[in-house]
């Protein structure tokens, strides 16, 4: 007879609130806020507008001495690369990362004593450098991680909150992968679940849908974007203008997890349209994201003035 491990769930879906009574909040979460109230003061008084892009998998615990977990699809890429327009860059280093090239590639020893930049590369990085300068001169760049699934909800209730008073200046670009399956943590084992015993049986709680208190309770003023990932193109778009409709916020962009990075739709109340890249701008290595946003940043304008009419 063979045993198994069974980690048991249930059908019953938790509200939000309940949500962050039972799971404790990360030990990050106090130093995060304070760096986010100094962020959102300092550019709130100087009237500017400030977007949170959300980017990245979340993990779900299978352990409380966590040693598996299950992990969302997710890069990061969009979210990066959408910081970089018009705006500029984890983001910025994206461009040196293992999974383009290694950052010693762009280096050459000088001499015994000095390295330098490969000439070959120069060019390329002296623009994405002069970026990244402006960006830490200004200050307009606050970079904050998560790794686990009650990491990223309980952040982005913080920051959400924090950012309420920027009213309609503020966007809400939600382009991270969120888990929709999870084990409570009083329901998970404690030690690492012994292989001995066994194959393993997961049944899993669903996650409550944090975008509807989002929009309706934390920031209803706010210009509120996110994304939808499927792998089925049938249902891309019928999924997409659910979502919306459930939640009633102002943008659903719709991508294919394998076409992401070449086309997306954008959904909202009244329309519906592709953006794509053709083959030169292919060819000419342009980026998706280089129109997601231009076309965002003239959305969230006609927010903002419709708000100014009332
Ligand atoms: O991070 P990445 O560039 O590899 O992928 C981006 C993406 C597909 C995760 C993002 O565009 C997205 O669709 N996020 C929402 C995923 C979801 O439906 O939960």
């Amino acid at each position: 007879m063979t045993t198994s491990n069974i980690l048991e769930g249930t059908n019953e879906i938790i509200n939000p609130d309940t949500y962050f009574q039972i799971n404790s909040q990360p030990r990050t979460l106090p130093d995060n806020e304070i760096k986010v109230k100094g962020f959102v003061n300092k550019h709130d008084n100087a009237g500017r507008r400030i977007v949170l892009i959300t980017s990245g998998g979340t993990t779900v615990p299978i352990e409380n001495n966590t040693v598996r977990f299950l992990d969302n699809f997710s890069a990061g890429t969009r979210g990066a690369t959408s910081a970089e327009y018009p705006f500029y860059l984890q983001p910025f280093s994206r461009h040196y990362t293992h999974s383009t090239n290694c950052f010693l590639d762009y280096m050459e020893l000088k001499d015994d004593d000095n390295i330098e930049v490969n000439p070959k590369y120069s060019k390329k990085m002296k623009s994405v450098l002069k970026k990244y300068q402006k960006v830490k001169q200004e200050d307009t760049l606050l970079l904050l991680n998560f790794v686990t699934l009650s990491d990223y909800l309980f952040l982005l209730r913080s920051v959400t909150q924090i950012m309420t008073c920027l009213k309609e200046r503020a966007m809400y670009y939600l382009a991270a992968a969120v888990s929709d399956f999870f084990i409570p943590s009083q329901k998970m084992v404690q030690h690492k679940i012994q292989s001995a015993e066994g194959g393993l049986t997961l049944s899993m709680d669903q996650v409550p849908k944090f975008l509807k208190p989002l929009v309706t309770n934390w920031v209803p003023e706010g210009f509120i974007v996110s994304f939808k990932l499927e792998t089925d193109p049938s249902l891309l778009v019928s999924k997409s203008r659910q979502a919306l409709t459930k939640y009633g916020h102002q943008i659903v962009i719709g991508n294919l997890l394998t076409t992401r990075k070449l086309e997306v739709v954008f959904i909202t109340k009244d329309s519906e349209f592709n953006l794509k890249l053709s083959e030169q701008e292919l060819k000419d290595d342009v980026e998706i994201e280089s129109k997601i946003i231009p076309e965002l940043v003239k959305k969230h304008d006609e927010w903002i003035k419709n708000a100014e009419m009332k």
